[in-house]
């Protein structure tokens, strides 16, 4: 079905055709422009940001593009189209038709996925709301606002969820996502990662490149879901996961470019020199690296996990591209688990979070190489490198453990005298914050970060991405 843009919350789930669900949703639509307001990018209301909007929601040709307000960019509900007789493709009920309505005997658990999923979305946005001061380029500015908004309609996703297939616990929690906020004392958001403060654009594109693809994967694994309606709304989220993470790829590339060209331009590779120069050493990129990617793992949950064998056992949550696996079923396997005890062969199910952990891991590695190929081609010996699973762990097995980063069990005492060689210190946060100054010239970046290789659609890159009021 196609989307409606002339209805109020635009949609292709026929919401005219069900009054009370309208009715419902259009209540919550204020609530959640008040939030966006108060929580939202702070001070950018007026701005005319080029951004792209949904269309349609197959694979060519889903988005158009244009100057608009962010209060009034058309958040909406969409579905990818519905497989015809789409059966479960795994677990017990494998090969059974998937369920259009929740199942009683679901909706608990359903319910607390969802909520899970759901908070993340307002959460990164709440994270993320101070960035706009001190964007390092108007095209930086416009992929962060970009960002923001599409996390914006991931909530709305999942409300729309919520209210449709929830009732009444499904509206309470929809008001509850946007009561609890990021880092709040009282009220925190419900994963860890994200109550972490993101100032600087370090972390921004740290984030984007490894707590997003958390999104990545938990999305693939939800899409596989027996309850049809999350599966189809996963499916097109991925869409929108995927600028998410080149904004991450390419922003990290971007900042070891211009650092390497300082260090050859200075022919050296001290951190001192360099920072006088006002560019970012890479240790100090190796230390946000280790942070953003051991706190997206405890995403993962633990890697010994009872919820996570249930909910692959019931259908409701499967592994990413379950259709790539041999076997379906997985009642009678095990998987090798590193733990502090020693490995230990746990039976396949309770292990899910560490199988999709382990897929997350090797798809992490892949940017990380990238990165690392650039230093090497400027002739420089230093390799940034994924820090081992073990490392800063405070979910599973491994939390709370005194690990560094090559993975070997060390002492609590020298846990702590390594501490700032293994994560960002405050001195570096601070180091990294002073860079951190807005360039609104059309055209001109930051001297910390190269300029991006092209614009955003086709055009050049001094186009004025965002005009600000
Ligand atoms: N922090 O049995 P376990 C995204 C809780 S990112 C705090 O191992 P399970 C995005 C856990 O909830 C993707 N608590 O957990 C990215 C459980 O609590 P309850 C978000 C944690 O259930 C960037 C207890 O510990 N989507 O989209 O197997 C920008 C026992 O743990 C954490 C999802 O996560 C943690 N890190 O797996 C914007 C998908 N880890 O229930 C957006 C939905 C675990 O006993 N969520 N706990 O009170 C899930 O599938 C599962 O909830 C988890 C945890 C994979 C997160």
């Amino acid at each position: 079905m196609a989307i409606d843009y002339q209805e109020r919350i635009p949609n292709n789930v026929d919401l005219a055709g069900n009054a009370t669900l309208q009715r419902a949703l259009e209540h919550w639509q204020p609530r959640f422009l008040d939030w966006w307001r108060e929580m939202g990018p702070s001070d950018f209301l007026d701005a005319s940001v080029y951004l792209r909007t949904a269309t349609s929601v197959d694979a060519k040709g889903w988005a158009s593009w244009g100057a608009v307000k962010m209060p009034d960019y058309r958040w909406g509900i969409f579905l990818a189209e519905p497989e015809t007789d789409r059966k479960i493709s795994f677990g017990d009920v494998m090969g059974e038709p998937t369920w259009q309505q929740v199942p009683g005997e679901h909706r608990t658990t359903l319910r607390r996925l969802i909520v899970t999923q759901g908070d993340t979305e307002p959460a990164s946005v709440e994270q993320q709301r101070l960035l706009g001061h001190s964007a390092p380029s108007l095209y930086d500015l416009r992929s962060l606002f970009q960002v923001n908004v599409e996390e914006g309609r991931h909530l709305w996703a999942m409300v729309y969820l919520l209210h449709a297939y929830f009732g009444r616990d499904g509206r309470e929690e929809a008001e509850e996502l946007l009561a609890r906020h990021s880092g709040d004392a009282d009220r925190p958001r419900i994963l860890s990662t994200f109550n972490e403060p993101i100032e600087d654009w370090l972390s921004f594109f740290m984030f984007t490149y490894f707590t997003d693809r958390d999104g990545k994967f938990q999305l693939m694994s939800l899409a596989e879901s027996g309850f049809d309606p999350l599966a189809r709304t996963c499916r097109f989220m991925l869409m929108e996961e995927a600028h998410h993470m080149m904004v991450g790829v390419n922003g990290v590339a971007r900042v070891v470019a211009r650092t390497l060209e300082a260090m050859q331009q200075l022919k050296t590779e001290e951190p001192d020199k360099l920072r006088e120069a006002g560019v970012v050493d890479l240790p100090t990129l190796q230390r946000y690296l280790n942070f953003w990617f051991s706190s997206s793992l405890d995403l993962f949950g633990a890697e010994v996990s009872t919820n996570a064998a249930a909910y692959f056992a019931t259908g409701i949550k499967g592994r990413p591209d379950e259709g790539r696996f041999e076997e379906h079923v997985c009642r009678d396997s095990a998987l090798a688990v590193e733990t502090p005890n020693g490995v230990q062969d746990v039976s396949l199910r309770n292990a899910m979070n560490e199988v999709t952990r382990q897929a997350y891991i090797k798809d992490c590695d892949n940017g990380v190489q990238r990165w690392s190929r650039m230093i090497e081609q400027a002739g420089f010996a230093f390799h940034l490198r994924l820090p081992s699973p073990r490392f800063h762990r405070t979910i599973g097995a491994w939390a709370g453990r005194p690990v560094d980063p090559a993975g070997n069990l060390v002492g609590e005492s020298q846990w702590q005298a390594r501490r700032d060689d293994w994560l960002p210190s405050a001195a570096d946060k601070a180091f990294v914050m002073s860079l951190m100054r807005p360039v609104t010239e059309p055209g001109k970046v930051a001297g910390w970060i190269a300029s991006p290789e092209r614009g955003v659609n086709r055009l050049p890159a001094d186009y004025e991405y965002v005009r600000l009021a």
